[in-house]
């Protein structure tokens, strides 16, 4: 029987291994009518310093290799006091020295100002590929508060929020500003524009 209102369902396939980012990129592309599907291999990452080259090198890699259409996301905190860093070695980092290390590092420092970058990377196996970006700013906390979110959310104050970390908020208010909710709006935007 056919569904009143069956307007088609779009789909995107996401290759990550991120299972919470997975979360909030799902949650935001329903607001679009984009179901998302996983695929869990681990991509193929340049080292770069540009989130955006390594977005794009992932995704195009990976729509050639499984003969798809395919999404990537590269993501990273860029501290002001450390010259950017972690930055494109966020993932590096997080699983070396984690949160306490990056507070460590800034124990002390009075310019806490720090920004969230994603880069969405969207390619086709003819080798077609977008680019769609992403930023927030905000400080970095003195203690690590909070326990939702991954990463370094319980590192990240948002400017507006009273102080709350990242890892403060629902997935949904995090989404509203998010590095990643403003890029994947935009690749929704386009995406949902382009197979309509
Ligand atoms: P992929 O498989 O999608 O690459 P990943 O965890 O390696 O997953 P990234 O390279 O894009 O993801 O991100 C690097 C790291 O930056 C990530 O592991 C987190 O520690 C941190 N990060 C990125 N986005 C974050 C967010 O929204 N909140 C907290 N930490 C974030």
């Amino acid at each position: 029987m056919k569904r009143k209102n069956s307007a088609k369902r779009k789909v995107a396939y996401f290759l990550s291994n991120n299972v919470n980012k997975f979360r909030e990129v799902a949650r935001i592309l329903e607001e679009y009518g984009i179901v998302i599907a996983l695929i869990r291999l681990k991509k193929k990452e340049i080292q770069n310093d540009s989130i955006e080259k390594i977005a794009k090198v992932s995704a195009e890699e990976a729509a050639e290799e499984l003969n798809l259409p395919v999404v990537t996301e590269d993501a990273g905190l860029f501290i002001d006091a450390l010259n950017g860093f972690p930055g494109p070695y966020s993932s590096f980092i997080y699983r070396t020295i984690g949160v306490e290390g990056i507070l460590k590092l800034m124990s002390g420092v009075e310019n806490r100002k720090a920004k969230f970058k994603s880069a969405v990377a969207y390619a086709e196996p003819s080798g077609k590929s977008r680019i769609f970006s992403g930023e927030v700013s905000g400080d970095i906390s003195v203690t690590a508060k909070g326990d939702k979110g991954f990463g370094f959310d319980p590192i990240f104050q948002p400017y507006g929020y009273e102080g709350r970390t990242f890892a403060e908020l629902d997935t949904d208010e995090k989404n509203a500003i998010s590095h990643r909710g403003l890029a994947f709006r935009k690749f929704a935007e386009w995406y949902i524009s382009k197979v309509r």
